[in-house]
């Protein structure tokens, strides 16, 4: 863990997420380039240099420099967020369908693929943490995924509003009774991921934690079979 880890973003858990986070980072160097050349522009303008002069006179060049360069930072920036968008909630196939259900305070999962799989998933207690657990994020069962596999994850609610989130899969999808939102869950590795929910849905909202482990078939089967 690097000495700024905390004011980054987490470690992305997949391909997407990892595109997401240097997407973010691409984004920021564009903004602070153009925001140093608008403030070096300001300066130049106001110091009455002889560039003024020359901007003044008219130039085609600049003109057509000034118009194609915008349209090409614009596009840099709408196409790859435009295709993250679509591959996260675009494509609705998946190898496997788990539905997840927003309940004040408490998630539900259920999958179509297995009848018999139902589980709640409640927050432990303090009293019910070990020395290695994670104070509010621990569940009484966690929702168990395969991995390397594509997950379609159907969200919604039974009562107010909830939103399911996955911070480290840049996933994060809103809950709402009598809807179903629909995305792509994957992970490219065995382990445990947390989230909390993350639209205000009453006095228990920051109780209701998610945590997805994602292990092999085999012990996935076992899980919910
Ligand atoms: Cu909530």
């Amino acid at each position: 863990m690097s000495l700024y880890s905390h004011i980054q973003l987490l470690d992305g858990g997949n391909m997407v997420s990892n595109c997401m986070i240097l997407f973010h980072d691409y984004c920021l160097v564009l903004l602070l380039m153009i925001l140093t050349y608008v403030c070096f522009m300001f300066y130049i303008c106001y110091s009455g240099q002889s560039f003024v002069t020359y901007i003044s006179g008219g130039s085609n060049f600049l003109e057509m420099v000034w118009t194609i360069l915008p349209m090409f930072f614009l596009l840099s920036l709408g196409v790859p967020s435009f295709l993250m968008m679509y591959y996260v909630e675009g494509e609705l196939k998946g190898d496997l369908t788990v539905k997840s259900i927003g309940h004040q305070w408490y998630w539900s999962y259920e999958s179509s693929d297995f009848s018999d799989y139902q589980v709640d998933s409640y927050m432990l207690g303090l009293s019910d943490l070990s020395i290695s657990s994670h104070r509010l994020m621990e569940v009484d069962n966690s929702l168990v995924l395969p991995y390397l596999t594509k997950v379609r994850m159907v969200v919604t609610s039974t009562d107010v509003l909830h939103a399911w989130a996955l911070p480290s899969m840049c996933i994060k999808m809103d809950a709402v009774p009598g809807r179903l939102n629909t995305l792509n869950v994957f992970s490219m590795t065995p382990g445990s991921f947390y989230g909390q929910c993350s639209e205000i849905c009453g006095i228990n909202h920051s109780f209701m934690p998610i945590h997805v482990e994602f292990v092999d078939w085999a012990n996935f089967l076992n899980s919910v079979l």
